[in-house]
């Protein structure tokens, strides 16, 4: 009998979709820390695609990123503040105690799931 060491490399700086809980605000400092590329407080599609490295040229997934910047910006300026990525995030969390379990990300459905699809994969140092 032999049991596969779980590999270190398997292993995420975020919890598993599947039992985590986020607090929104720690959920936004991380998205902005990861994402704003420029440092200039919003996050555009393209400072997403960059983050994205190789994976930004298959189609559906630019289509993807342009859907949850879409569904994200309120102001229709093309750009996510902090703001509208935390009134999202508040619309999602159900029970209003400022933090997302499973089920509220998964009730808030793809655009959120996609949100953190996007932030959970974190390049080591990046
Ligand atoms: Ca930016
Ligand atoms: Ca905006």
């Amino acid at each position: 009998m032999s049991t596969k060491p779980v590999s270190a490399a398997m292993t995420r700086p975020w919890p598993s979709p599947l039992n985590m809980t986020v607090s929104i605000d720690a959920f936004v400092q991380a998205a902005f820390k990861n994402l704003d590329g420029n440092g200039d407080g919003v996050v555009g599609r393209t400072e997403v695609l960059a983050k994205l490295g190789p994976a930004a040229k298959m189609p559906l997934l630019t289509f993807m990123v342009g859907q949850v910047v879409k569904s994200l910006d309120t102001s229709g300026d093309g750009l996510v503040s902090k703001a509208e990525l935390t009134a999202f995030l508040n619309r999602a969390d159900a029970n209003q105690d400022g933090s997302l379990s499973a089920g509220e990300i998964y009730a808030a459905g793809v655009g959120l799931v996609g949100v953190i699809a996007m932030i959970g994969p974190q390049p080591p140092g990046g």
